[in-house]
């Protein structure tokens, strides 16, 4: 976990630099991950149907940093980058996309079904909203068995529309689980915007919370900092009794909802002025003021690491057609 320093005079928290950094070469190599998987994909060479979640960084780095390792997530169809930022090397996801054994779902999973249950990763969801009651259950086991421990779940403001999270948001807050709900409030679902399937304005998702009488925490998504800190916030208030916490996240996804989508559906002069404007990493690049040197000399040490993660990928195992039905269970 990052350590926090109390802000000369303010009273409030900010991170150090050096942390910062870690949270920027953390983001950059996200986003040269699934450029070289959007890459691959095209070549033909990754099965499956795939998301990205370029432009959605902030939210995976900030999230993951303030969590502890035993405490557990619950991702989406956009996985990759909460997958790399729970701790899962590299290598084992771009594995996995390969469908290979030395994959971290030994190959069974491909994109929508990451998981690693060593760094407490339960996994990615093919289904929307499909995650968040594993996560009360989660959050409802460690409250029973005395952990300090918070079950996390992801989801996009599409799944604020599904019955599970309904349900999922009504237990949690009548048990006073701590679990973490952190909605990455990306204003689309498919290509469907916000203002066409919710009925309040679309920085008004939070509010959700309220009909829950649950805490609600509220953040910029594109600063990795502000994520960071409402996490750990969210985290102090689930851990110590007081209930879970909506933690809700505006966000902007710079890309198509799938690889491929030729985005019809998008006004071409709002993306490129949200590419421009909304940029997590290039946010975080201004602040730091990191000087183009700097920036090659980490870019290519991530781009070195994706590279490799290929490489492995490609040289993996094949599995077995006769092990198809192994772990199985039902
Ligand atoms: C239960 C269910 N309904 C519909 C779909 C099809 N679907 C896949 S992604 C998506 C949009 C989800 O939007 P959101 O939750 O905002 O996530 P985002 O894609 O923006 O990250 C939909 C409707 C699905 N996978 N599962
Ligand atoms: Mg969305």
């Amino acid at each position: 976990m990052a350590t926090v320093e109390e802000k000369a005079g303010s009273g409030g928290k900010r991170v150090s630099e050096e942390v910062l950094r870690r949270f920027f070469r953390e983001m950059l190599l996200i986003r040269r991950f699934e450029e070289k998987v959007e890459e691959r994909f095209r070549a033909g060479e990754l099965p499956g149907f795939l998301h990205v979640a370029i432009g959605q960084e902030a939210v995976a780095t900030g999230v993951c940093a303030a969590l502890e390792r035993d405490d557990v997530i619950a991702s989406t169809h956009r996985a990759h980058g909460h997958a790399i930022a729970k701790g899962t090397p590299v290598e084992r996801i771009m594995a996995e996309l390969y469908g290979k054994v030395e994959g971290c779902s030994h190959g069974y999973g491909g994109s929508m079904h990451l998981y690693d249950v060593e760094v407490g990763n339960l996994g990615a969801n093919a289904v929307v909203a499909g995650g968040i009651p594993g996560i009360v259950g989660s959050a409802l086991a460690f409250q029973l068995r005395g952990e300090k421990r918070v079950g996390v779940a992801f989801f996009g403001d599409g799944a604020t529309n599904a019955g599970t999270y309904h349900e999922s948001m009504n237990l949690a807050q009548l048990w006073k689980v701590p679990a973490i709900f952190v909605l990455e409030n990306n204003g689309w679902a498919e290509s469907t915007p916000a203002q066409q399937h919710l009925p309040l304005p679309v920085d008004e998702l939070g509010k959700r919370a309220h009909a829950y009488g649950m805490k609600l925490i509220e953040a910029d998504g594109q600063d990795v900092e502000a994520v960071y800190l409402a996490t750990l916030a969210a985290r102090e208030h689930a851990v110590s009794g007081k209930g879970p916490v909506l933690v809700h996240l505006r966000t902007y996804r710079l890309t198509g909802h799938y690889i491929g989508d030729p985005q019809i559906y998008r006004d071409k002069k709002e993306l490129k002025k949200t590419r421009e404007t909304k940029d997590p990493i290039e946010l975080l690049r201004a602040r730091l003021e990191l000087s183009d040197d700097d920036l090659a000399s980490i870019d290519a040490d991530v781009t070195a690491e994706v590279e490799a993660s290929v490489e492995f990928a490609k040289a993996g195992t094949d599995p077995k057609p006769e092990d198809a039905l192994k772990y199985v269970y039902a």
